[in-house]
């Protein structure tokens, strides 16, 4: 991709600058400083610098692409940006360096007789126009199903939702951030009535502690958790590492406390026992802000096709609350927590300390539980006893992982149940839904159908006959692929993929549509911290490659609905922009402007008169609180959040003689999921040439594996083969093997278990029984 480099000093300063960054990669993980980042920037005076937001992960960080005569040909951090103030990881820097990798889509692909034939996309698009309403004639408007992504942009996300429930008037609309974040979504509805954390980034420059709760920052969230170690080094701002792994992060940390898998769930009801017995509790916090409640127990794990579940909530007091923490005292939950009581206290004490601020982090080890929702409400109930919620230094902090899982996934709602203000089964969210689209409201159908492992299993037994997969892979990142991918093989399905390279998902297309990348289109974002970044087109896209918005377009015209989307091809992202904006108007989720976004590095909803809220729900900073108390928590109608009753529960697969280990499943700094885009890119696949599955050195040695062997890891669902990796990246507890999920040549989703939360409906990828055999 240097190509147009043709300057041989610029080249040498371009490899310097990588040795740099692989350097510093390695000293310090996935962290470079700007200063190591600006020596190789080329000094050249050509370069015309646009800003956007990364193409990957959730923190967003502000970035500035160099183009030459057309191409990209450089990044470095955006010193405006408040995310990242200049700063990138190593998937940052190197992101534009896919984009012109051979394999590109470029043209449309039919599958003919078996083999893909290149073809002009306009016919490609009349093709899945035709397909699409055959479908509908033949079985109905639920035959046809949409599978998009996190990794959408807003507009991508806003037009497929339209689409889909606007105008077909299906609600089979899902995205992958139902493997994501979903249990994020309804552990905020059921403790505060509203998605989307309180706080913002700038709790980092403020708390005393930090405290993550299964979360590998340091290789997920990089440069938020460089942001973390530059507080602790001028400040002496402590980390705490609470996984159950030992990761780059936990060695980074002040202190690392490792915790037997689902068991964070008792360790929370200890921590609040903890609050209670030593009379930690924020008193006249918890009696002007916060009720209690309890749900049903034993609630499933949606193994079974068709799984149904509705939570029955109950009003109880602060009395039968404290009567059912006498079961998790410190002394009890340690004997199966494997955390020590000294340990349990010890956190406790950090959260109830009136003169400490806390933040807590999480992200999939919370999310990615079959009682991941429980799980988000217990640490609420840690931060609601003590009233360390929605001010600067504290507040619990629950991190996404894609570039928009927040500003589509959760904003736009391209979620079966949701519309882009509320939810399918409410009403008045429905009317507002057909009167901002132009629809009958009628046409929006008042039921959820499928989330996304539902969705899969309807393709699997027959009653889906349509899907168009956006933005994902699902063959490599559903769990239990060894299910998934004979079903998406089947003939009674006809599938559509829309991706920038070939993947395991578009092996299986019936028609493979060329998606232009990130910075050849268009787009906005939105992070973690409620940021919305726009970024226009930098570069052209190679061959017919085009922008998904424009495809889902054209398919819909062609489908006769050409009055519902009058967009122009030059400026539809603006205009689409501009139409979504209306369904968030008000003090509780304005958004900013395209001017101002266009001169800033994002901007922060709440955008009320003109600025950023930073901090909802407390009156000195949210214009929405309106109750004249100085913490006001809107999403209920009562205005108090919820302290909720919530067990401990076992995981549905546990390990047993048979199979008797756990199987851990997530990441790596260097790759992106599916490794999709990040293999592409020389530098990151070098360091990272493939998956590997990390044991305790103690369970090596009993099994007689050697560091680099391969081995054979077998489920009740599949197996997978892949080389050992002993004292190398990271350190499973005894009893844990851990795979990261990024190499298509090893499909540990095979061996994944597809149970699920039955409140988020998210799959739980940090646990099933395995066994282990030399291969
Ligand atoms: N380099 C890179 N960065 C990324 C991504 C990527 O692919 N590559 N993806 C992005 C995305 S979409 C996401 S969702 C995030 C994921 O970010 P993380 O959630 O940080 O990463 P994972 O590797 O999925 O999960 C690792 C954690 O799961 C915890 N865990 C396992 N079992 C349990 C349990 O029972 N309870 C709890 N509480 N924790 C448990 C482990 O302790 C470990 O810390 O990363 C984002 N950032
Ligand atoms: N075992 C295991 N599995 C997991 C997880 C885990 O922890 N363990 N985590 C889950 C989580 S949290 C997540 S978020 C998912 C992620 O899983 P996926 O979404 O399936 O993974 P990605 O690799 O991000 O897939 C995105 C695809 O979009 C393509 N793409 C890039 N840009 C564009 C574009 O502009 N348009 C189009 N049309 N395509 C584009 C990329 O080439 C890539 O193939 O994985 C889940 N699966
Ligand atoms: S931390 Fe995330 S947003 Fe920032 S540069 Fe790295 S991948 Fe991009
Ligand atoms: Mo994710």
């Amino acid at each position: 991709m240097y190509d147009s480099l043709t300057n041989r000093r610029n080249f040498i300063k371009k490899m310097a600058m990588l040795s740099a960054i692989t350097a510093a990669a390695s000293m310090f993980p996935g962290i470079v400083f700007a200063s190591e980042q600006e020596k190789g920037i080329p000094d050249n005076a050509n370069l015309d610098w646009k800003k956007g937001p990364c193409r990957f992960c959730g923190v967003g960080c502000g970035i500035l692409v160099g183009t030459e005569n057309g191409k990209a040909v450089a990044v470095k951090g955006d010193p405006n940006s408040s995310v990242n103030k200049g700063l990138l990881c190593v998937k940052g820097y190197h992101q534009i360096m896919c984009i012109q990798s051979k394999d590109r889509l470029k043209t449309a692909l039919v599958k003919k007789n078996g083999n893909y034939v290149e073809t002009p996309l306009n016919e490609a698009l009349d093709l899945v126009a035709s397909k699409m309403k055959e479908s509908i004639a033949q079985n109905g408007k639920d035959s046809v199903a949409m599978y998009t992504s996190g990794q959408s942009t807003i507009p991508e996300g806003y037009i497929a939702s339209k689409f889909m429930k606007g105008a077909i008037g299906t609600n089979n609309l899902d995205c992958n951030a139902r493997l994501c974040m979903a249990s994020a979504v309804t552990g905020f509805l059921t403790s505060f009535g509203a998605d989307e954390p309180m706080g913002c980034y700038e709790d980092i420059d403020h708390a005393d502690y930090f405290v993550t709760w299964g979360n590998n920052m340091a290789e997920m969230h990089p440069v938020l958790f460089s942001r973390m170690l530059e507080q602790k080094a001028k400040r002496g701002a402590k980390i705490i590492d609470f996984a159950t792994r030992t990761t780059r992060s936990s060695t980074a940390s002040d202190k690392s406390i490792l915790f037997e898998p689902q068991t964070d769930l008792a360790v929370a009801n200890a921590i609040c026992y903890e609050i209670i017995q030593n009379g930690w509790v924020n008193k006249s916090f918890v009696e002007k802000h916060c009720s209690f409640s309890k749900g049903l127990t034993h609630i499933g794990y949606g193994l079974e096709d068709n799984f149904q579940f509705t939570d029955k909530p109950e009003k109880i007091d602060f009395e039968a609350y404290k009567e059912f923490l006498k079961d998790y005292s410190p002394e009890k939950v340690a004997k199966y927590s494997k955390v020590s009581v000294k340990d349990i206290k010890y956190l406790a004490a950090i959260y109830g300390d009136p003169n400490k601020k806390v933040v807590s982090y999480w992200c999939m080890g919370m999310n990615q539980h079959t009682r991941g929702t429980w799980i988000n409400n217990l640490v609420y109930n840690i931060h609601l006893l003590t009233g360390k919620i929605s001010q600067p230094g504290n507040g619990p902090f629950s991190l996404t992982g894609q570039p928009s899982a927040c500003g589509t996934a959760r904003e736009v709602g391209t979620f079966t149940h949701k519309l882009p203000h509320g939810v399918v089964m409410n009403k008045k969210d429905r009317e507002m839904a057909a009167k901002i689209w132009k629809v009958p409201v009628e046409r929006i159908p008042s039921k959820p159908t499928y989330h996304a492992t539902e969705m899969f299993r309807a393709v699997d037994r027959g009653d889906i006959n349509f899907i168009w997969v956006q933005a994902t892979n699902p063959l490599v990142s559903l769990p239990k692929t060894s299910r998934y991918r004979p079903a998406m093989e089947k003939k009674s399905c006809f599938v559509v993929v829309s991706d920038v390279f070939p993947t395991p998902t578009t092996d299986v297309a019936d028609v493979i549509l060329p998606a232009a990348w990130h910075i050849e289109k268009g787009g906005l974002y939105g992070n973690s911290e409620r940021r919305t970044q726009y970024w226009q087109k930098m570069v052209e896209s190679p061959g017919e490659a085009t922008p998904d918005t424009w495809m889902f377009i054209e398919v819909a015209r062609r489908m006769g609905f050409e009055d519902l989307f009058p967009y122009s091809k030059e400026n539809h992202v603006e205009e689409i922009y501009n139409e979504y904006r209306q369904f968030h108007e008000g003090a509780k989720h304005g958004m900013a402007p395209l001017e101002v976004l266009e001169k800033e590095s994002g901007a922060i909803w709440p955008y009320v008169n003109g600025k950023s809220t930073q901090w909802r729900y407390n009156a000195k900073y949210d214009p929405a609180c309106s109750n004249g108390e100085d913490f006001h928590f809107y999403g209920k109608p009562d205005g108090k959040a919820v302290i909720w009753q919530r067990p401990f529960e076992d995981a549905p697969e546990k390990p047993d003689q048979e199979y008797p280990f756990w199987l851990n499943t997530g990441r790596v700094v260097e790759h992106w999921h599916t490794g999709s885009m990040t293999r592409r890119i020389p530098v990151l696949h070098q360091a990272m040439p493939n998956a590997y599955a990390e044991f305790h050195p103690d369970d090596a040695k009993s099994l007689g594996i050697r560091n680099g062997e391969n081995i054979k890891i077998t489920s009740r669902r599949g197996s997978c083969t892949l080389p050992a990796s002993i004292n190398e990246r990271g350190l499973p507890t005894k009893g844990q093997v851990f795979v990261p999920f990024f190499d298509e040549n090893m499909l540990i989703n095979d061996v994944t278990l597809d149970s699920f939360c039955p409140i988020s409906k998210e799959p739980d990828y940090k646990k099933c029984a395995v066994k282990v055999e030399r291969a």
